[in-house]
């Protein structure tokens, strides 16, 4: 027995590799399905409509992060790694953790590096656009993150490599061991020694994120050993999630070119392009949360210690909520979307990605008039992220003389 009331059963698994290769094909059959659903395959339930998957997300005593946001149970599996202190825990723990972390990237330590990012990316785009053809995934949305992202933590220079297959792999890690899970898994043995070496007071530069999280933990916020685990955090939430975010946000940009002529520099603009392609396109699919006690969904039982699968991407395409919502469409306020989640989990890094993507998108605003698509755009499997591994583009210079 699973519930008393009526519950859609879906048979499809989101973590096929049919599915991974394009979950929007997939998600409106979710979302038609019911409020709520039972996903047979994976003996979870499902929300994939914007009111549920906010209401779960935003109900963290109901729905917790402590027995793990992926489809493994913290009580019954020992996960793979330590849990994280941010994301895989409840208050008041994680409201300790999140209060220190906040205040380590709190907007004025940001608004301090923004004109050195700034730079970067006007030189990195004016490298690209001399090029005219390039490859918006490698060329820019996988350089300019490693070109800033890493000297803010103060991470030590060798072995900076390994950060990209490390948060794959980590992302994978919240779905099902399947064979996604274990190419990633493959490459990752000499990733996982290397970050837990990075995080080491030892290894990070003075000045940076890294060092000011020990620095909390010599002021009494937190221990060393949770320092350590929190600059972990940094490693594993904030390249490849910004790295598609680019991604992402300049093939929405292939797809619809029109909209391109819409951008401009000014951080307004740059602001509303990043959340519509973060509705658009999710970089996080999903995340999973946990019942702590019987509930219900939509009149739906829900006992206690089930795993509910939030479908993030696909509740920012929900036609209930959002107007013709396959359109990426820079006239249209995103506010509400779910690209970085809802509640107190919501994503600590946000505005570190959106000063990121504002630095890019301003620079390619002010060099390039045109953008359009030279070949088919090419996407990465992974358990949880929409990733790209290649996406040819070619860009029209601004004139600069009139
Ligand atoms: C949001 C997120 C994703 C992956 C890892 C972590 C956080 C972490 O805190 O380690």
């Amino acid at each position: 027995m699973i519930a008393e009331t009526e519950i859609a059963r879906v048979s499809l698994d989101p973590f096929s590799r049919a599915f991974l290769a394009d979950p929007f094909k997939w998600h409106e059959a979710l979302r038609d399905a019911g409020p709520v659903f039972w996903m047979e395959h994976l003996q979870v339930f499902g929300v994939a409509r914007h009111a549920e998957v906010t209401e779960v997300l935003g109900d963290h005593e109901t729905y917790i992060s402590s027995r793990g946001v992926g489809l493994s149970d913290f009580l019954k599996e020992a996960p793979f790694r330590p849990p994280s202190l941010l994301l895989e825990v409840d208050p008041p723990l994680h409201d300790r953790t999140r209060l220190l972390m906040n205040e380590i990237v709190a907007l004025p330590v940001l608004k301090a590096l923004e004109s050195i990012w700034r730079e970067k990316a006007k030189h990195l785009v004016s490298d690209l656009v001399k090029r005219k053809r390039f490859d918006a995934v490698t060329d820019l949305a996988e350089q300019f993150p490693m070109m800033i992202f890493p000297d803010a933590v103060g991470l030590m220079d060798d072995g900076r490599e390994h950060l990209l297959p490390y948060a794959a792999m980590v992302f994978n890690a919240f779905g099902p061991q399947n064979d996604v899970y274990e190419d990633g898994m493959r490459d990752a043995k000499e990733a996982i020694e290397w970050v837990a070496a990075a995080c080491k007071r030892e290894n990070l530069k003075p000045g940076g994120w890294g060092e000011a999280v020990y620095q909390s933990a010599d002021r009494g916020l937190c221990s060393h050993e949770e320092a350590e685990r929190l600059v972990r955090s940094f490693l594993s939430a904030g390249v490849d999630t910004t790295v598609n975010g680019i991604s992402n946000l300049m093939f929405a940009f292939a797809q619809f070119p029109n909209e391109w002529k819409k951008l401009t520099p000014e951080p307004k603009s740059t602001r509303k392009a990043f959340n519509e392609g973060l509705r658009w396109r999710s970089t996080v699919q999903t995340f999973f949360r946990t019942t702590s006690r019987d509930t219900e969904i939509a009149g739906v039982k829900i006992p206690e210690g089930s795993k509910v699968l939030t479908f993030l991407a696909a509740a920012n395409r929900d036609p209930r909520r959002w107007e013709n919502p396959d359109k990426f469409d820079l006239d249209r306020n995103a506010a509400g979307h779910v690209g970085f989640g809802h509640g107190i989990h919501m994503c600590l890094g946000q505005m570190i990605a959106r000063m990121e993507a504002d630095a890019v998108l301003a620079a390619m605003a002010e060099q390039v008039s045109e953008i359009r698509a030279t070949g088919p755009a090419k996407t990465k499997l992974n358990n949880t992220l929409c990733t790209m591994a290649h996406l040819p583009i070619e860009v029209v210079p601004r004139s600069t003389t009139p």
